[in-house]
């Protein structure tokens, strides 16, 4: 029988998990939704057989009918849903953040590694990204030597309204944070944030652009452009910079054409050269999403065999992720290069 899993939280990422469960994935089923605003759970709810609304968060988490939870709510709610799905034992996907501050993501990691199951997947989308793993698998492979340094793009059409200067960091910026842990296989150890001249088409007091900057305990340097307002497209570009080679991904090349400007009117005129333009996260990370929540279903579904129901990034990633974001945004506010605070993970067994 299908795992029966609760959406809580239906807003654009957790209205995609719903579509993608109900569609895609085998072995799942959303049996349950919950959302703050009610009538969203309902008209959602009303498109799937057999899926009910609960409105209480907690209530869902802890209702028979639902053996494993996708949180896709706000940030600040995260910690109380995370402390109730251990609570009741209940396998949880968690959409970044963990929680929104390093000392309760840490909390997370200590209850959960006290319980001795892993529960907490977090959803670091990119490691599951077709060309993320290729670039992974050659890095791991060793054909170029030792990995220097990497090279990343981040952009983004637009942000909403409510996006400040640190939630660059927060909110997009994470994502290069795991993606160097992932592919780097250690720790970030400094973050410095730079503040170059804003897009003048950036809302008022928006720090967009930013260049950050990581250094890793072998010292190895990773360079991010943010710009979250280019008005464009969704791109996402990483380059590794190895011993004996290099390798780019995110070009995002799907069809290329090239045709003159007069094509098809028998006139022939200056030519035209270009593709499509991802529009956002959803298109550009679709496969890997699936992917993600195929393979976390899947692990759920073992996981009472082996008491690990992750297949992914775990709390343990959450909460490193949160430590370098806290840092990234005290350089952004302060200037100068921060050295991010980490308990030693061995300090914490199971962890
Ligand atoms: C979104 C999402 C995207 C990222 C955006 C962020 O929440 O995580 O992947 O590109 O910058 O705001």
């Amino acid at each position: 029988n299908d795992l029966r899993i609760a959406v809580l939280g239906v807003g654009m990422m957790g209205a995609d998990h719903v579509a993608r469960i109900t569609d895609r994935i085998k072995g799942a089923t959303v049996a349950v939704v919950n959302d703050y605003f009610t009538e969203k759970a309902e008209e959602i709810a009303a498109g799937i057989p057999g899926c009910r609304v609960v409105n209480d968060p907690l209530d869902a988490i802890a209702d028979p009918g639902v053996d494993a939870v996708v949180l896709a709510t706000p940030g600040p709610t995260h910690e109380k849903q995370l402390l109730a799905c251990l609570e009741h034992g209940k396998p949880v996907m968690c959409e970044k953040p963990l929680t929104t501050d390093v000392a309760t993501s840490l909390e997370i990691v200590k209850a959960e590694a006290e319980l001795g199951k892993k529960l907490i997947q977090v959803g670091f989308m990119r490691r599951f990204d077709h060309e993320y793993e290729q670039l992974k698998a050659l890095i791991d492979d060793g054909v170029f030597g030792r990995v220097l340094l990497a090279h990343c793009v981040h952009r983004n059409p637009v942000v909403p309204p409510s996006f400040d200067s640190s939630m660059i960091v927060k909110d997009s910026l994470v994502h290069e944070v795991d993606v160097t842990r992932f592919l780097f296989d250690e720790e970030i150890t400094s973050v410095h944030v730079l503040k170059p001249a804003a897009n003048p088409g950036a809302p008022e007091g928006l720090q967009d652009p930013q260049i950050a900057f990581f250094s890793t305990e072998s010292g190895r340097h990773v360079d991010v452009e943010l710009f979250v307002t280019t008005g464009v497209a969704y791109e996402v570009r990483t380059e590794i910079v190895a011993e004996k080679g290099s390798a780019f991904i995110g070009l995002d090349v799907g069809l290329v054409r090239k045709h003159s400007t007069g094509a098809g009117t028998g006139r022939s005129g200056a030519g035209m050269y270009g593709g499509e333009i991802t529009p956002s996260f959803k298109e550009r990370f679709g496969q890997a999403y699936d992917v993600e929540i195929q393979r976390w279903v899947n692990a759920v579904r073992t996981g009472a065999e082996t008491g690990n129901y992750v297949d992914g990034p775990g709390a343990w990633d959450g909460y490193a992720a949160a430590a370098v974001c806290a840092a990234g945004v005290q350089s952004l506010e302060m200037g100068e290069r921060v050295t991010v605070e980490m308990v030693d993970r061995s300090s914490i067994p199971g962890a």
